[in-house]
């Protein structure tokens, strides 16, 4: 059985532990274990939105950072990521085109895009990015994501970066039913983009460094915890003021802004020990949100076999490692 470092979503920066992978998802796909051990592909067997214009996609071997896999492509016309390729029935097209693959680890934002594309139901290939190895600051990811973090998308040569642009394109492109998301332009379109916007610049970052100071710094900061622990709870009470009365973000109807907060807020209480009674509406929203399949679903990739007791442990373990950095000499606060 093949070994891999196994990452999960709720650990924000991600820490890993030998895990064996899951392999009745996985499809003609290896990765080259002396390279990766965190590698794996997934191959998405749910139904395509646009059966029409699949049949103008080829699956060819595609060589990448040495882990060969099978992969549709289509014939580029212009190496610039963002222009339109010509297809091999030879048509110029614009996208979506069918080909998506998803790079991304066990992360908050690497769980968001993951989420979007099983509620859609959509076939995509999973790449998983051993953020533990830096593989994502390797030269052939810093081209498809030049940020050098997952997640990152790609539909057959197009290339898109940045968790949020990725939910959107995948709406706009993929959820011709608006089942997700609202007309663009609409009025709601730009309210569901606001609380998109909101976890993007706001959340994420602000609970990214809570997480980072309380278990994962190599000092113990009682200022850097306290500032961005009560900043994540202001801006928890924010989510409170609008889930108090309404089930959902942006409207009465459940799209990728509730997708995207989810996918941190479910980290606050085993990460910062933040107590869900203080904000009772999130609550309740996060607990509609996991009972969804495609959520579920979405927390298991990529392959990951630890149970969340586990996970709760390794959690509990980098908490009290930087708690016992109180009171030595790495301890920041005493050195103000
Ligand atoms: N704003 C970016 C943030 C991406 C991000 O910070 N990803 C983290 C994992 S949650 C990452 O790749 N960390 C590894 C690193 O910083 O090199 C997004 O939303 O996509």
């Amino acid at each position: 059985m093949r070994r891999t470092r196994a990452v999960r979503h709720v650990i924000g920066l991600t820490a890993s532990l030998p895990t064996p992978v899951n392999n009745t998802t996985s499809r003609a796909i290896r990765s080259l274990g002396s390279l990766s051990p965190a590698v794996s592909f997934t191959s998405r067997t749910a139904a395509i939105a646009n059966p029409s214009t699949r049949s103008k996609t080829k699956s060819l071997p595609l060589l990448q950072s040495g882990i060969q896999v099978h992969q549709k492509r289509l014939l580029r016309l212009d190496p610039s990521p963002d222009k339109t390729v010509r297809t091999q029935a030879g048509n110029m097209s614009s996208p979506p085109y069918n080909a998506l693959t998803l790079y991304t680890a066990g992360t908050p934002n690497g769980l968001k895009p993951t989420i979007v594309l099983e509620e859609l139901g959509l076939k995509y290939d999973v790449r998983g990015i051993n953020i533990m190895t830096n593989e994502q600051k390797e030269p052939w990811f810093l081209e498809i994501n030049p940020n050098g973090r997952i997640p990152a998308l790609k539909d057959g040569d197009l290339r898109v970066f940045e968790s949020g642009a990725i939910m959107l394109y995948l709406t706009d492109m993929y959820d011709k039913e608006k089942k997700f998301t609202y007309e663009y332009g609409s009025g709601l379109y730009y309210e569901m983009m606001s609380w998109l916007m909101f976890q993007m610049g706001g959340i994420g970052p602000m609970q990214g460094q809570a997480n980072h100071f309380r278990a994962m710094a190599p000092v113990y900061s009682a200022y850097g915890i306290k500032r961005y622990l009560d900043e994540t709870k202001r801006l928890y009470g924010v989510l409170e003021i609008r889930l108090s009365k309404a089930d959902w973000l942006a409207g009465d109807k459940y799209t990728i802004a509730d997708m995207a907060n989810y996918a941190w807020v479910r980290a606050g209480p085993l990460f910062l020990d933040i107590d869900m009674s203080e904000f009772p509406g999130v609550d309740k929203w996060m607990k509609r949100i996991e009972e969804r399949p495609a959520v579920q679903s979405a927390r298991k990739i990529p392959n990951s076999n630890r149970t969340d007791e586990e996970l709760t442990k390794m959690i509990e373990g980098m908490k009290a490692r930087v708690d016992a950095l109180k009171g030595t000499d790495k301890d920041e606060p005493s050195k103000i």
